[in-house]
Parts: structure tokens; sequence; C-alpha cells
């Protein structure tokens, strides 16, 4: 059943989501021989450098044609914006003409019109997150093991090494990423040890000519980890000095070094509630050390316990007493959804709601939730719903965008972060329609604006138009394009409804959060890791009460959101069950029960998987064959596993609702009792 994704392939890529780690000659190059291109410029800087280089790489445009990089002053063009005018870059930093030459490139293939464009990016900070550990395995990745580490026993730096670095790195740059962070959340003390920091400090190399500052995810307790106090309390002398100490000695190798991500008294991490301090001490703490620097702290608000309170209510319970309470250099990052990247979350009522404090959205590139490597889900469109979602807290209109991106509140800092997909693997992402939610989080992390729609027609084009064979090309748009887009645009919504429709959540079996598993609820876990705790059947119905009959979570929410999510009438459909328990007859908007309801979107997930892979079936004369047949593979994998999701939740969601499958739809093909009995690894992967 295991599918491995280490083709040895030469994959394409668009033109700088070009990536193809153990080829860099790759096919793209080959079928487009840059033109020629003159270039005026007068800066010496590494990133400007770049940007000729990039320019007379890739070039498409006219043959011969002159091209001038301009550094300006001016009000409309903002630090790391380009203007871009006739044949002329303009920008305020090199940065900025660095990116201006990313998107002149990206639109003589993209068909935008960049021809009179002011660009400015909404977030200053566009920053990946790596869950990379030392030993080089990767947190939550399916992509092949870490391009950064290979274990503590193996920090030398190799060719092989700096060549993916700089490819990264340009791939970044190239959809205007400026940030890495290079470890795990969960993090080692020791990555803040000298040797390591060596190693930091190459990495950093190699990605600031592209404009990109390295970052790392410390340990709260490193102090006392790395066996140099007795304490990691952050209100005492030693252990201030031992961070001001530390940071010297990272500033002092890596003198744009962005500053630290800390996951804190979170999932068993310690932090300072150990001490009997809060999150802004300990937040703080680090702030100061790093300020001199100006460096940065991404403090995360994923915080939740074991406890009798509502989850999804407890990220804003600890962090909303805070506000105003944390040094201008900290943001809080916080996750799209009150709960944990699941396939579809309200946002985060955090967000809009700590007006005295930088707050940043996390996103998550690597599909944790929403099928590993094993399943085609681009994210675009989740990510827009969140970024688009009214929070109502300075009136109508204040979107999730505009309450982080600096346009309602006067934060000092604004950034945003996804958890990147990326590996080893030669595709980079563990499957190459993957990519897509890379190049898709650079480009709205770019412009929090930007339609899916948009974003999945420059990635394809970018990436596949050329394959086509010229014969074919005037049919590319009809035959290619626009199918692969419908499969790219519906695909996270299929995973919803084959997998935790109208606001089901975190349905998964066991601790690799791949497949389904309602009935999932060991002994001694934690009820708040089981799927009963979420979904809550019963013979009476199913959904969790949040509503003030329940946990009044809708309560953290300004209105009138409190008061649309109270009422089931009024609910979004999607998020139903989110906010309601509700008996298996109530009446949804389509007019059947909940419970058919619930059978017509799960079976719908699954014809819509089913759909792709004849519209895919279509494609094979505009891709290359690994690439054809790669996504062909994940394709029929993730039919295999929308029926299994169906299956098993619709056979033990009916011995609640003791209803019958509407009779027009396909019945089940598996048995319940053999998906539950059977060890769900004997269905599903297990990571990489
Ligand atoms: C959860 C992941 C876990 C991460 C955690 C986090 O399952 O591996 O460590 O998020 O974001 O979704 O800290």
């Amino acid at each position: 059943m295991m599918i491995r994704f280490l083709f040895a392939l030469t994959v394409f890529l668009g033109y700088n989501l070009i990536l193809h780690a153990q080829n860099p000659n790759d096919l793209w190059l080959q079928q487009h021989p840059a033109k020629a291109v003159n270039v005026q410029y007068k800066s010496k800087s590494p990133l400007v450098l770049n940007a000729v280089k990039a320019l007379k790489q890739y070039w498409q445009g006219k043959e011969g044609a002159d091209i001038s990089l301009k550094l300006v002053k001016s009000t409309a063009i903002k630090a790391e914006g380009y203007q871009i005018s006739g044949n002329t870059i303009s920008a305020t930093t090199e940065k900025g003409l660095l990116y201006g030459a990313y998107a002149m490139l990206r639109a003589q293939i993209s068909d935008e019109n960049v021809a009179a464009l002011v660009s400015n990016p909404s977030y200053e900070n566009r920053i990946l997150n790596h869950w990379d550990n030392l030993d080089g395995s990767v947190e939550r990745g399916y992509a092949g093991k870490s391009i950064f580490w290979r274990g503590e026993g193996d920090l030398t730096v190799s060719k092989a090494d700096l060549d993916r670095w700089k490819k990264y790195a340009e791939a970044n740059a190239s959809i205007g990423i400026n940030g890495s962070v290079l470890n795990n959340v969960n993090a080692s003390a020791k990555m803040l040890s000298a040797p390591v920091l060596q190693r930091v400090k190459a990495i950093a190399a190699v990605l600031r000519p592209y404009g990109i500052k390295t970052y790392l995810s410390v340990n709260f307790s490193s102090p006392t980890m790395l066996r140099d106090l007795k304490t990691a309390d952050p209100l005492n002398a030693d252990v201030i000095a031992w961070w001001h100490k530390k940071v010297a000695e990272i500033y002092k190798e890596i003198p744009d070094f962005g500053g630290f991500l800390v996951k804190a008294n979170s999932e068993g991490q310690p932090g300072p509630q150990d001490f009997g301090r809060t999150h802004a001490d300990g937040a703080n703490m680090l702030a100061d050390a790093l300020k001199p620097y100006g460096g940065l702290v991404m403090w995360r608000a994923f915080v939740y316990s074991p406890s009798n309170e509502d989850r999804a209510k407890q990220a804003y319970q600890e962090f909303v007493p805070l506000d105003g309470k944390f040094r201008d250099n900290v943001i809080i990052q916080v996750k799209n959804g009150p709960i944990d990247f699941q396939p579809r979350e309200p946002f985060s009522p955090l967000f809009g709601a700590m007006q005295h404090s930088s707050v940043m959205p996390e996103f998550q590139v690597t599909q944790e939730y929403l099928g590993h490597a094993y399943q085609v889900a681009f994210l675009a469109p989740m990510w827009e719903e969140c970024l688009n979602s009214d929070t109502y807290q300075k009136g109508e209109g204040s979107t999730v965008a505009k309450v982080t991106d600096g346009t309602l509140f006067s934060q000092k800092h604004s950034a945003i972060a996804g958890v990147a997909n990326t590996g080893l693997d030669s595709n980079w992402s563990g499957y190459t329609l993957g990519q897509a939610n890379w190049y898709a989080f650079g480009r709205l992390a770019w412009d929090n604006q930007l339609k899916s729609d948009q974003i999945a027609d420059e990635w394809l084009k970018l990436t596949f138009k050329q394959q086509a064979q010229p014969d074919l090309i005037q049919d590319w748009n009809k035959n290619f394009l626009q199918p692969v887009k419908n499969i790219l645009l519906e695909s996270r919504e299929a995973v919803v409804n084959y997998s935790m429709p109208l606001g089901l959540h975190h349905i998964f079996a066991a601790h690799h959060h791949f497949g389904p598993g309602p009935w999932w609820a060991p002994k001694n876990a934690r009820p708040d890791w089981t799927p009963p705790y979420y979904h809550q059947a019963d013979s009476l119905g199913i959904g969790f009460d949040r509503t003030p009959s329940g946990s009044n979570a809708t309560s953290q929410y300004h209105q009138p959101l409190a008061d649309v999510f109270n009422n089931p009438d009024t609910c979004p459909e999607m998020y139903l069950l989110w906010f309601h328990h509700l008996p298996w007859t109530y009446q949804t908007k389509s007019g059947r029960s909940l419970w058919d309801e619930l059978c017509f979107r799960y079976d719908k997930g699954l014809q819509q998987v089913r759909n792709f892979q004849k519209v895919w079936d279509k494609t094979s004369l505009y891709t290359s064959v690994e690439v054809y047949e790669e996504t062909q593979a994940v394709l029929k994998r993730q039919t295999f596993d929308a029926q299994v999701y169906k299956d098993a939740c619709l056979l033990y969601f009916q011995q609640f609702s003791k209803m019958p499958i509407p009779h027009e739809l396909e019945r089940p093909v598996f048995d319940l009792k053999a998906l539950e009995s059977g060890d769900p690894l004997d269905f599903y992967p297990q990571e990489k």
C-alpha cells in the first residue's frame, strides 16, 4: 500500500520554484534558453548582483532589451517593495530590486501585467518555519529528510548542501519570502551550542544574498538543558545574563540574525509558567536580549492543556489578559484556527482581539492534517478563507488580513509564518503539485489580497507551460491549465468533504494524523487528543456545543459573530458542527436531515477525487512522464483514502444515528469492524 516518492526524476519546475536539488540544469532552463538582455545597475551589493543574474539567466522578454535597476527615494514604494515602469525597476532598497526583477520575470510567463506597477509587501516579515530536527528528521515532514540537518555528528558543510541551500534561497526570494526558521518549534537546546551555530552561520551566509534572514527556534530551558544553570526562570539575573551572552555570541557570527521562535508551555515544552511567570515575562526577557541587535521574538500562542476547558478557548484565555504587556519586538504567532491546522476551522478569536500587541498568522504548508504528501490539497483557498474572515474587531471589514498586516492597528512589526513542506526528496515537497503550496504561501505573504485562482494560474504556468509539446501549446489553456487549475482549487474542499465536513474536526486515528479514527480513544490517551472529544456523537446527535449552553467559545468572537455562530440557522454551514451539537434529524440548508447531509458530503468528497482522476488522466501530453505518473499515483491513493474515510465515518456515526445511508449514494465498500480493528498503519503510511 505504501507509495514512495523517491523518483530520480528530472523535475522541471516553473522558472523559479525551479528547484531541482540534484540537477541544477533543470529541464526548464533547457527548454527556455534565456534571451539576451542588457541590465544597467550601479550597486555592487550581492542582492543586486543576484537580481542581475536572475534577469540574465531567465529572461524571456524581448531579445536585447535594456533593463535598468534603480535605487530611488519614494514614499509610494515601501521597504522591500518595487516599482516597474516600462523597462525600469525602481526600489528604495536593494531587496526591492531583487523582488522587482523576479516579478518582471514571472510576468513574462504568467501573463501578469506589470508594465506600470507599484507592489509593496503586505507583511514586513514573511517567514518559513522548518520543523527540522538536528538528527535530520522533520516533524510532520512528508518530503524526506531535512535540507538543513544531518545529525549532530555531521555538521560539516558539503558542496551539495551549499548548492541545495542556494536553490532553496533562490526559490524563496522569487516569491518574496525573507526569513527562515531553521529548526523545529519542539526545539533541541543543542541548537544553541557553538558547533551547531557554526552551521547556522554557513546557512545564513547562503541565504543572505537572497534577502533571507535566519532565525532559530529555541527551547526555553536551554540554560539548564545545556547544563550551564540550575534554573531557566526568566526573572533570574543569571538566566537573563545567560541569554544576553548567548544572543551576543549569535550576533557576532550572524550580524543580521532574525531572532527566536518560541513554543513555550505548550504540549510539554518548558516555559516561563514552570517558574510561576507569564508568557509575557518569558517573551520579554528574550526580547530584551535581542533588542540591541534588532532581533524579534515570535512567541507562539499555540497553548492548551488537558483540562476541563474547551481546547478551542484556551489560547485566548491565556493571551488576551497579556495584551499590551509584550515588548514591541515580540510578535504573537497564532495558528489560523483555534484548535490546530484542521482541514477547516473558523479563524482564531485571538486575531483582532489583541489590539496592543503584534500578532502574526501561522499557516501550515506541510499537509499534516490534509493527507500528507499522499493527497492533493492546494491550500491557498484555506488561507484566503482565513485572511478574509471578518473579525469585526474594528467594525465591519476588520478581516484577519487587516488586523495582522498593520492596516488597522499600529503594531510595530508585522509578520506571517508558514510551516514548510520541504525536504530532500527530488521534488522538494513530497509530490510535485505540493510545491504549489510553498509558492502560494510566499505569494499570499507578499500580497494578502491575492486570489487563489490567480496563484494557481501563475504556478501552473510557471511550472508546466513549456512542458507541452509545441504543437499542443495552442490548446494548453483549455486542455491543461483550466482543468488542472480546477483540480487545485477544488482539492481542499474535497478533503474537507471526505474527511471532516460541516465543521467536524480532528477525526484522526492515532498521532500520525492521517486516516480516520472517529472511534479512536485508547484507555490512557489524553481526551483532547482523541476524536470523540471533538465530534461528540451520541444517540441524540453530533457536534461540539460551543454556544452558551456548551463551552461558550462563541463568546470569544466579536459581535455580531457570536450571535451568528450561536444560532444554527445563521451559523455558516461549514462551521455547523464546530459550534453546535445537533440532532441527526436537524434540517440543513439543502432540506436534508443532518444525517443525510453528512452522507452526501462524505460521498461528494469521494466523487470529487474520482473526478480529479478522470481529469488528470487526460493531461498526459502536457507534463513530463514522471510528473504525470506521480500525480496519477497520488490521485489513485487519494481516492482509496477518501473511500476509507467515507466508509469509516459514516458506518461509525450510523451506529448512533441509526438512519440509513440515502439509497441514491454508493454503498460502503469496507467493513467498519475491519477498519476499526486493523492497525490503522496497515491502511495508512507512516511518516517517512
Ligand atoms: C501539532 C503537531 C505537532 C506540533 C504542534 C505545534 O501535531 O507535531 O509540534 O502542532 O504546532 O499540530 O507545536
